[in-house]
């Protein structure tokens, strides 16, 4: 590891050694190493010759709702077959350090929980929820591959949809009360594996900063803390968060 990063990683250890209130705000990156696909970059790979931003819309959906289920069934078997990576077991192990740490991920893989996180905010909602269009039954359903696609809601037969935020959507009120809280009311802010390209996550390290926190990014290069972060911490998030929380 370079110095500077070797640096960075002392200063934010120091950081962690007197915080009592640590968010982490976590993106596609964390869970690369678990195999999950990233969205954007080289490592995004396109599914079936689609962009996977052009998939997540409410378009696409009403376009072509088998088209984009089949895609979400696919990366439920791949994420149902995927574990939790070391980056996402460092942030679990950090409740044993600090009194308060809140995960914000955007990710819908369910991978924190797994790892034995406990206070989670799903910004961007779940893979493994289902809303239906016609009755509004919402629940969980794990089954990976699903029998049928596009599913039928199982409480009226109607049509079911992913229960994730799609581009154009708002994100779900008590998430987003609850992310803003925890960026407010941090001493640290760790910014993970994620570019920073969608709104409005990508504006909570700001509030955080503005509110006092120190924010430190962790991603392979740096940007996804928008100019906001004091320390970056380059490289695999899997290999450099265990360093800062062995
Ligand atoms: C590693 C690594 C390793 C790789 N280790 N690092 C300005 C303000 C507000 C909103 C907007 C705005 N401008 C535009 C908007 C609208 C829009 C938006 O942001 N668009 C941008 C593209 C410009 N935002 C929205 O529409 C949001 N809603 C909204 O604004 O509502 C307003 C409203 C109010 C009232 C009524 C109605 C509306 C909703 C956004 C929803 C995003 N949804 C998705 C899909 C979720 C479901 C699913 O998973 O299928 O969320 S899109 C996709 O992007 C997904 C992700 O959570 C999200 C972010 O991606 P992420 O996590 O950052 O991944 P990548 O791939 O981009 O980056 C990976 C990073 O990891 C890279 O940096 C790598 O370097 C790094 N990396 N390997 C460390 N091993
Ligand atoms: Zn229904």
């Amino acid at each position: 590891m370079p110095e500077a990063a070797r640096a960075a990683l002392a200063g934010t250890r120091a950081r962690l050694s007197t915080a009592t209130r640590v968010a982490a705000l976590t993106g596609a990156g964390i869970s690369a190493a678990s195999g999950v696909p990233t969205f954007r970059g080289t490592a995004g790979a396109l599914w079936e010759d689609h962009d996977p931003a052009q998939l997540a819309t409410p378009e696409a959906f009403a376009r072509d709702p088998a088209l984009v289920w089949r895609w979400y069934d696919w990366r439920r078997g791949l994420i149902a077959n995927a574990a939790p990576n070391p980056a996402h077991a460092a942030l679990a192990r950090l409740e044993a350090w600090v009194r308060s740490v809140t995960v914000i991920t955007q990710n819908v893989d369910g991978l924190h929980a797994r790892a034995g996180s406990t206070d989670i905010i799903e910004y961007h909602g779940s893979i493994w929820r289902t809303r239906c269009l016609d009755c509004g039954d919402e629940r969980e359903d794990r089954r990976a591959p699903l029998p049928q696609v596009p599913p039928p809601c199982a409480a009226c037969g109607g049509r079911l949809r992913p229960g994730v935020v799609w581009f154009g959507e708002p994100i779900p009120a008590a998430a987003a009360a609850a992310a803003a809280a925890a960026a407010r009311g941090c001493g640290l802010f760790l910014v993970v594996g994620t570019s920073g390209a969608v709104w409005p996550a990508a504006g909570l390290a700001r509030v955080a900063r503005e509110s006092g926190a120190h924010v430190v990014e962790f991603n392979l290069e740096r940007g996804g803390a928008g100019g906001q972060s004091q320390l970056f911490i380059p490289g695999d998030a899997a290999l450099t968060l265990p360093q800062l929380v062995p």
